[in-house]
C-alpha cells in the first residue's frame, strides 16, 4: 500500500490523478484533491495513525466502562436505540454495539471533537457536526470471534438504508470510522465494494440481502488496519464485517455520524427503530439479546 500525502496547491479534482484502489492516506490540515478524488471514485478513504496509542488506550477503556456501567445497571436500550449483548472474549456478558456513547463520556466527546477531524467536516459539507446525540449517536462496536458470540461479523450493508427506516430518503452523508485493533485479512474486518456509492437507489436497496448475506464477493476490498487508522465511507457504499478465520479473537471500532441538514434527535421516550426491532428479533432467534 501507499502513502500519499500532498501538501503542494492542487488543481481541481477533475484534474487530479486519482492513486490506486488500496492506497492509504495521511489526515493533514485540509483533505487534498487527491484524497478527494479516491474518495469520489472509490466512495472510501483510509488515513492511517489518526489516534496516537495514548488515545486508542483512552477508547478501549471507555468502552470497557461504558459496558460494565450498562450492564451493572440493567440498562437495554438507550433513546429507543438496543444495545447489543453477548458473551464476552472470556464469555462474561459483553455488550457489541452501544450507542449514544459520547453522550457519557466527556473525555470521548472532547477527543471527537479535537481540531484534527475539522477537515473532515468539510467533506460533509457546511455546518457540518459529530452527531452526537443524533441517529444512534457515536456507537462503540464490538466483534466477537468465539463459538457462542452472536455477532462475529456483520453482513452486508449500506449504511444509507437507515435514512429509510428514519423515514427519509438516502441523502448524501459519510460514516467515520475509527479502529483499535491490528487487523489483517485474516482477521476478518471491514470489508467495502469500491465504487458502489454511485449505484442507484434499486441497488442500494436490493443488490444483496441485506445485513442476513455475508459471502464474500469478489470484487471486495480488504481494508486492513492498525489501531488508531480512521476510514471514511460514503454512507451508500456497500460494506460488510468480515468473521474472523482466528477463534478467540476480537475486533472493536468505533463509529462517528457527520451530519448536515436537520438533525434526527430521539429522547428517552423515543420508540424502538423499527430496523433495530427487526435486527433485535434476528439476534434472539440465534440465542442472543
Ligand atoms: O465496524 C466496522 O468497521 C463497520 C461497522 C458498520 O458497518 C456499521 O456499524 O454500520
Ligand atoms: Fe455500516
Amino acid at each position: 500500500m501507499s502513502e500519499i500525502n500532498v501538501t503542494a496547491p492542487s488543481p481541481e479534482v477533475s484534474n487530479v490523478d486519482c492513486p490506486p484502489l488500496g492506497a492509504t492516506f495521511t489526515l493533514g490540515a485540509e483533505i487534498t484533491p487527491t484524497q478527494r478524488a479516491y474518495l469520489k471514485r472509490y466512495g472510501y478513504l483510509h488515513f492511517k495513525g489518526v489516534l496516537n496509542e495514548e488515545e486508542v488506550q483512552l477508547v478501549r477503556r471507555v468502552q470497557d466502562e461504558l459496558q460494565e456501567r450498562w450492564i451493572a445497571e440493567g440498562v437495554k436500550e438507550l433513546k429507543g436505540v438496543p444495545l447489543f449483548f453477548g458473551p464476552g472474549l472470556d464469555g462474561s456478558p459483553a455488550i457489541y454495539r452501544i450507542p449514544y456513547s459520547s453522550e457519557h463520556s466527556p473525555e470521548l466527546r472532547s477527543l471527537l471533537d479535537d481540531e484534527r477531524f475539522t477537515p473532515l467536516k468539510a467533506l460533509v459539507g457546511s455546518g457540518a457536526r459529530v452527531g452526537h446525540s443524533e441517529q444512534d449517536g457515536v456507537v462503540l462496536n464490538r466483534y466477537v470471534n468465539t463459538p457462542d458470540s452472536v455477532r462475529p461479523g456483520l453482513g452486508w450493508h449500506t449504511d444509507g438504508l437507515r435514512d429509510i427506516f428514519y423515514l427519509r430518503m438516502p441523502k448524501e452523508m459519510l460514516n467515520f470510522g475509527l479502529h483499535f485493533d491490528h487487523i489483517g485479512p485474516e482477521d476478518g474486518g471491514l470489508r467495502l465494494l469500491p465504487g458502489t456509492h454511485t449505484q442507484g437507489l434499486l441497488s442500494m436497496i436490493f443488490k444483496k440481502p441485506y445485513f442476513i448475506w455475508h459471502r464474500p464477493d469478489p470484487n471486495e476490498l480488504c481494508v486492513t488496519t492498525e489501531p488508531g487508522d480512521m476510514t471514511v465511507h460514503d454512507g451508500r457504499l456497500w460494506h460488510r464485517v468480515a468473521q474472523s478465520t482466528r477463534l478467540n479473537a476480537e475486533r472493536r471500532s468505533l463509529f462517528v455520524p457527520y451530519s448536515t441538514g436537520a438533525p434526527i434527535i430521539r429522547d428517552e421516550q423515543s420508540r424502538t427503530v423499527l430496523y433495530h426491532r427487526i435486527g433485535r428479533l434476528l439476534r434472539r432467534l440465534k440465542g442472543g439479546a
